[in-house]
């Protein structure tokens, strides 16, 4: 859809209201009508087909195997036990493939149907999460550290984020009248939107908030980012800013690419929602409306220059922020197994290969999985005496079981270990790090599988890796189906990014905290090609590796990829900000 007809129907759409109610009452498809097809994402879901079955649908003269994706707005991807057995049901009654963790701490469920579509976001609500701007042009989910054991501040940035994600809602009262019903007023279809007009922004827009020292959410690819700053006492004494970050790119296209997010500066935790704000209409004002491709914050910012950018959002923010403060990432991963969380209080991290949350086979290769049964049980006992329990969804596509008693951990483990969610503890590094994109069958972007070629394709790196006598080597791996990123994979070690069914771009050479983009080490492979490439640069790594050098790492220092100095972040302090205006 070109760029002008997304403008259109935004501003065409009476405040994203368009024909949904008619589209949704239409019985003769279970598609809606192509403009409510883009409206229906700012209600966070995604008109799809089902991608194994369209070409023999398509011969027998049937209409594509229409289906909808749901992915709520969950701040930080924290739910309650009992929201967790709500979500579970309505999966189980409405999606197909069980729940699904998103890279950006959201459930997604698949395949509803559109009869369906309005009683699970009914029922969604009723456990009261909404999936309002979980899609669209407006602010994303936010994401946030998940892990809140580090840092005593973890909370108080919790909170923060979750209130910016409220702040950051669209004022349009469609989604409660299209799905919960409520009356349309004589304002209806005219509401104001101050933050983001009658067009929205021009494209979509991400927010994260980090905890260093861990950079779960890879702050540098988010639109926006925010890393807290500790004191010594480890209060929270505010954040530095990081804008321009993002992921997405195509194929062949050099005015498209990843970028890592510029630092502009320091503010307080009072300042958080002023600076947002500036950075969001900022993007609104200024940002790329002619080419969708180029509408992500990044190029605003690189077609104008980081300088013009923070000049920009001091103005509209009404204060001027002072250089960035030192911090350090030490990692981007997950933490597994108990630990203390605080309080006498327990958190457990568990291993979900690529989110998905099922029960029967996770892959292709049949093996039985009872993932979805299991945390079923496991949200029974926390509901009933978890006293504060939670579960927090992470970036990784993982799961914590955060605030446990103590007194649960014995009944958890055994239920961890008669559902198969104890694989955390036999699962190799690789295994544990690794991330893949959904892609097919229900991505329509998708160029060649992610998520269901994962488990093979780790079957195999890791056989290599044994070979060369380096099993345990901390590798992240990431694949995404196509160039779009939604795996982040330009930050990973090893990443494959989808050209075509069975071939992939290999990339390499991203660290391990998320302040260096991978490059392209070679294009459009096949699975054998991509192990024969890897296999003599394990050999090195085997043979030459410093104590503790990540394979990214060692990659540079030996000369197999060499990586620009703009897709690098270094450490803080920078001594000159307007340096990092060339990223
Ligand atoms: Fe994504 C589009 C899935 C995180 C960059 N993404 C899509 C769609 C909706 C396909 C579509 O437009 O038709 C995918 C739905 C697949 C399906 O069947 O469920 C999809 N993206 C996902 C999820 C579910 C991947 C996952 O395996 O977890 C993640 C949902 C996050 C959430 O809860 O909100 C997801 N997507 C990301 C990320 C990672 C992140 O945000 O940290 C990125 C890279 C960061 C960025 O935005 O730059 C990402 N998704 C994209 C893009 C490329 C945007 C661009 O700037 O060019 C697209 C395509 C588009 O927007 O046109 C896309
Ligand atoms: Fe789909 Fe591409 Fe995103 Fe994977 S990276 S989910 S294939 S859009």
């Amino acid at each position: 859809m070109s760029t002008h007809s997304v403008e259109d129907i935004k501003a065409d759409s009476a405040r994203l209201r368009g024909s949904l109610l008619e589209s949704l009452a239409d019985p003769v498809t279970g598609a809606l009508r192509e403009s409510d097809q883009t409206l229906i994402k700012y209600h966070g879901s995604y008109q799809q087909d089902d991608r194994d079955v369209r070409e023999e649908r398509r011969q027998a003269l049937l209409e594509p195997a229409y289906a909808f994706m749901i992915r709520t707005r969950t701040p930080g991807g924290v739910v309650t036990p009992a929201q967790w057995l709500q979500l579970d049901a309505i999966a189980t009654r409405y999606a197909e493939r069980g729940l699904r963790i998103t890279t950006r701490q959201a459930f997604q469920l698949h395949g509803v149907i559109k009869t369906e579509l309005k009683a699970t976001m009914q029922a969604i609500n009723a456990a009261l999460i909404d999936t309002l701007a979980a899609c669209g042009d407006v602010n994303r989910n936010i994401a946030v550290a998940a892990d809140p054991q580090p840092s005593a501040a973890h909370a108080a940035v919790q909170v923060q984020a979750a209130a910016l994600s409220a702040r950051l809602l669209p004022s349009t009262r469609a989604y409660y009248e299209i799905w919960l019903d409520e009356e349309r007023v004589a304002s209806s279809g005219g509401e104001e939107e101050p933050i983001y007009g009658d067009r929205y922004l021009p494209r979509k827009f991400k927010i994260g908030f980090a905890v260093p020292p861990v950079n779960d959410v890879d702050v540098f690819a988010q639109d926006l980012g925010f890393i807290a700053i500790l004191g010594e006492d480890g209060a929270l004494l505010g954040y530095d800013v990081s804008v321009g970050g993002g992921m997405g790119a195509s194929h062949g296209d050099p005015e498209t690419y990843p970028r890592l997010g510029s630092l502009i500066g320091f503010i307080g935790p009072d300042q958080v929602t002023a600076v947002a704000e500036a950075v969001v209409t900022t993007q609104r004002d200024h940002g790329n409306r002619e080419v969708r491709k180029r509408a992500r914050l990044k190029y605003t910012i690189d077609d104008r220059g980081l300088d013009w950018f923070r000049a920009e959002v001091e103005r509209r923010a009404g204060f001027s922020l002072p250089p960035a403060r030192p911090f350090v990432f030490s990692h981007t991963g997950d933490r597994f197994g108990w630990s203390e969380g605080g309080g006498g209080r327990l958190q457990l991290g568990l291993r979900l290969p690529a989110g998905r949350i099922v029960d029967g086979r996770l892959d292709g290769r049949g093996e039985p999985v009872r993932h979805l049964g299991g945390l079923r049980a496991i949200a029974t006992l926390l509901q009933a005496e978890g006293d504060g329990a939670e579960f927090r969804m992470t970036p990784n596509q993982n799961l914590v079981l955060a605030n446990v008693p103590a007194a649960l951990r014995a009944r958890v483990d055994v239920l961890c270990a008669e559902h198969g969610l104890d694989g955390w503890r036999s699962a190799t590094p690789l295994r544990r790090n690794a991330l893949a994109c959904v892609a097919l069958p229900t991505c329509g972007l998708a160029m060649a599988e992610a998520e269901r070629y994962l488990p093979e394709l780790l079957d195999r790196v890791q056989a290599l890796l044994d070979r060369h006598g380096i099993g345990d080597a901390p590798i992240h791996l990431r694949v995404s189906g196509c160039p779009n990123g939604c795996s982040r994979p330009y930050l990973g070690e090893i990443a494959l990014v989808g050209r075509a069914p069975g071939r992939y771009n290999l990339m390499l050479g991203a660290d391990h905290r998320g302040q260096r983009l991978n490059a392209l080490y070679r294009d459009n492979i096949d699975e054998a090609a991509i192990l024969a490439a890897l296999d003599p640069l394990f050999a090195g790594y085997a043979r030459d590796r410093h104590e503790g050098e990540g394979f990214g790492d060692y990659l540079l220092r030996s000369g197999a990829v060499s990586v620009p100095e703009r897709d690098i972040r270094r450490g803080i302090p920078l001594a000159n900000l307007s340096e990092d205006a060339s990223a």
